[in-house]
Formats: C-alpha cells, sequence, structure tokens
C-alpha cells in the first residue's frame, strides 16, 4: 500500500493500516520539520476525537487540547452567543492545534514500525486501473523512482500527485465564493472565550482560540491582496473596528507570525476511487475554512478508507472499498452545504445597487432567525460540530 501525504488524512490511514498488520510506505514531500509545524486548522468534532479514540491516536489531545463549545455573533444589530455544547446533540468541539496532531500521529506511526520518505514528491500514479500500480516520484536529491503497490490512497491535497494523475471523465464540482480572507496567528492569548464571528459593512472578522499563547484571527480583504501587504497595527486596527472592540472590550495584540491568503473556494470530485487509486482528505474535496470541517473530514475519509483496505487485503472483501466513494461523498457534501451556508452567514456584497442590498438584508435576516428560533439554533450546533 502506498499513502501519498502525511498530513492528517495521510497519517490516520497510515497508523491505522499498520495496526492492522498491513505492509504500507508514507511519501510525503516536504521534510518532517516543515510537517510538524504547519500551523492550520483547531478545531476537532467529537466524531473526530472518537475516531482517534478508537485507534489509541489521541492522547495527546485529551492532554493538551481545550474543550470549546460557545460562539458569539458581532453584527450590524449588536451581539449574541450560542452556546451550542448545550444544543443539538449537545456535543463540543477540542481545540487543538493541526501541526501538533500531526506530530502525534507521526509520533505514534514510527512507534509502530510505519515506514515513511521525507523529501519525496510523488510526480505520477500510473496504471491504477491494473493490479500493480505505479507512483512515480522525484527523491531528495532529485533522482527518479517509482513505488508499486496493490493501492494507492491519495492524501496529498489539493495541489498533489493523485489528482493530476485521475483519468479524463473524472469530474470536479467547483464553487469560487468570491471572498478572500487574511488568515492571521498572532502571538496573544484569547480575547474572548468563544469563536468570535464579527459581520461588518467593512468586511467579516473572526477569532477562533488555538493555544494560551496564539491566537487566529481571519480578515476578509480585496482579491490580490498580499499576504505581508498589512502591517500589524493596521491589522489589528482593522480587526479592533470590525470586532467592535469599543462596545464589546479591546482584543489582546501581539505580533501577527503569520499570515496567509486564503479564497474561499470549495470542489468535490467525484469518484472518489479511480481503480486502485483512492482520494482523501482535501485531495477529495476542498472546502472553505468558514465551518472548520476540513481536517474533520480527512480523518473520516481516513478510517472509512482504512476499514476498506483492512477488509479487502485481510479477508477478501471489497464492498467496502466499491463503497468508499459513495460513503465519503455523503459526508462531504453535507459538510460543504453547511460551510456554503456559513458563508451566507458571514458576508455580504458591498454594493448599493438592488441585488446587494436585497442578499445583505437575506443574512442580516438568516443571523436574526440563528438569534431568536430555537429550532435554528439545534441546527446550527448539530451541524457545527458535525462532521
Ligand atoms: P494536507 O494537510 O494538506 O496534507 C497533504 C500532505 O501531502 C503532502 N504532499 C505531497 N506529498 C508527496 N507528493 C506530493 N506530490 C505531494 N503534494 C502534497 C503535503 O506536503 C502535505 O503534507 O491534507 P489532508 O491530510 O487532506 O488534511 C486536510 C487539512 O489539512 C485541511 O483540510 C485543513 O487544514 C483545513 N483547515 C481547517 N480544517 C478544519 O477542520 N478546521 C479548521 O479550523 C481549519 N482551519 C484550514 C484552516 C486550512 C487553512 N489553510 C491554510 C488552507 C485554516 C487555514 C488557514
Amino acid at each position: 500500500m502506498v499513502v501519498l501525504g502525511a498530513g492528517p488524512a495521510g497519517l490516520v490511514l497510515g497508523n491505522i493500516l499498520v495496526d492492522r498488520g498491513i505492509d504500507c510506505v508514507v511519501l510525503e514531500r516536504a521534510e518532517r520539520a516543515h510537517v510538524e509545524t504547519r500551523a492550520r486548522a483547531g478545531f476537532l468534532a467529537p466524531e473526530t476525537v472518537r475516531i482517534l479514540d478508537r485507534h489509541g491516536l489521541s492522547e495527546g489531545l485529551h492532554r493538551r487540547g481545550r474543550l470549546h463549545g460557545t460562539c458569539e455573533f458581532r453584527t450590524e444589530d449588536g451581539r449574541f452567543r450560542l452556546d451550542y455544547s448545550g444544543l443539538g446533540q449537545r456535543e463540543q468541539h477540542t481545540v487543538y492545534p493541526q501541526q501538533e496532531l500531526v506530530t502525534d500521529l507521526l509520533a505514534r506511526f514510527l512507534s509502530r514500525g510505519g515506514r515513511i520518505r521525507f523529501g519525496t514528491e510523488a510526480v505520477a500514479v500510473r496504471g491504477a486501473d491494473g493490479e500493480r500500480p505505479e507512483v512515480a516520484v522525484r527523491e531528495a536529491d532529485g533522482r527518479p523512482g517509482a513505488w508499486r503497490a496493490r493501492y494507492v490512497a491519495g492524501c496529498d491535497g489539493r495541489h498533489g500527485a493523485a489528482r493530476r494523475s485521475l483519468p479524463a471523465g473524472a469530474v470536479r464540482h467547483h464553487r469560487d465564493h468570491g471572498v478572500t480572507w487574511l488568515g492571521l496567528l498572532a502571538e496573544a492569548p484569547t480575547s474572548l472565550d468563544a469563536v468570535g464571528y464579527a459581520v461588518h459593512e467593512r468586511g467579516f472578522a473572526g477569532h477562533m482560540a488555538r493555544t494560551s499563547e496564539v491566537t487566529r484571527y481571519y480578515l476578509q480583504c480585496e482579491r490580490g491582496t498580499e499576504a505581508d501587504a498589512w502591517s500589524d497595527e493596521r491589522i489589528w486596527d482593522e480587526l479592533d473596528l470590525r470586532m467592535r472592540a469599543r462596545d464589546y472590550g479591546p482584543l489582546r495584540r501581539g505580533r501577527v507570525a503569520e499570515r496567509s491568503v486564503v479564497g474561499l473556494e470549495s470542489d468535490v470530485l467525484e469518484p472518489l476511487r479511480h481503480g486502485a487509486l483512492f482520494l482523501v482528505g482535501d485531495a477529495a474535496a476542498l472546502i472553505s475554512p468558514s465551518a472548520a470541517k476540513g481536517a474533520n473530514l480527512a480523518v473520516l475519509g481516513a478510517e472509512l478508507l482504512a476499514r476498506a483496505l483492512t477488509d479487502d487485503l485481510t479477508t477478501g472483501n471489497s464492498e467496502g472499498l466499491d463503497a468508499y466513494s459513495a460513503r465519503c461523498l455523503t459526508h462531504v457534501w453535507r459538510a460543504q452545504e453547511f460551510s456554503h451556508w456559513m458563508i451566507g452567514l458571514l458576508h455580504g456584497p458591498s454594493g448599493t445597487d438592488g441585488e446587494s442590498l436585497f442578499l445583505n438584508s437575506l443574512r442580516r435576516s438568516r443571523l436574526t432567525s440563528l438569534r431568536t428560533s430555537l429550532s435554528r439554533q439545534n441546527w446550527f450546533a448539530e451541524h457545527y460540530v458535525g462532521v
């Protein structure tokens, strides 16, 4: 078995396979230090935690992660809080930075005897319609190489080799939401005990816990903005304004240690199986970070595929592999639908033409229903923590 990519998807898959005695190798383009420090997601759904529990992968997150169950909306109509852990399924997130999860998964994989090749970039997957597909690679020193296996799992993200190797006829559903965020990591403790979503005429601003010293912020910006175009001071002033710090209390400032430009885009590939090649995580579907689903879907898909592969390779039962694509896509589309709804909740067009006014009033009404309708709140809670 060859697994491409050592993100959450590839490492959960690798761990389960190795634990079941299935021979596999993970090929990772980056070096270990890079993989272990790449800051991205931080909100793990309860189902994700249960999956990690089932496979002995959750020790670190239970020790260092923090439970989280409230979000706060700040809008032109005031502020309201949703204690989502007391609504819907009465469940909460665990806040645990993705790079720490990846570090834990990697350590466990190696301690189980798993094999991983860092600095090895998959270039193409060939012969996926046959019995022994081949993964062509470029080694760290630039030399070409190749790996053969019964199956290949493409866990190498949206720009990986798995996606590039799909046959003609693979369908890509795609949506550009027309919204751009500056993703920021600030060396500052959280400023509120909730996820903060601020809807402002100047654009969206978000506040999300990470660790006691680091907080993630998002600021909607013009398309084409360069990641380092804004000074720290401008970022904090804009966050203060959009999060209405004057009314609701100051933000704790600190150095902005990392900035990236995140275009809100979603896509889903279909099917997720092409012969012996399977797509998992971001390689299967890219989801906008508006509802924090990407890493959770990656873990869920990895467990689904690991089970199906184990059945096939140990008992010859291939039903799970045949059903993998449809099963995984059911979860993916539910998450896409909710993320899309969240984008509409948090952003409106800035123009004053009739259509912009109409869409902004819809957004405002959507927020009012969320503030006032208990059934809406229960629906929100179920989808917000679920995958
Ligand atoms: P990853 O984590 O991108 O890992 C893919 C791995 O494959 C390697 N790779 C290759 N290796 C070999 N050959 C090649 N040709 C290769 N090409 C790539 C890469 O180096 C990498 O190690 O994919 P995976 O495992 O599918 O996991 C997906 C998640 O990382 C992603 O969905 C989330 O980070 C998305 N996301 C969030 N998800 C959440 O659930 N909650 C959040 O709060 C959240 N916040 C975020 C996010 C993503 C963000 N960015 C940067 C897009 C915040 C941000 C800013």
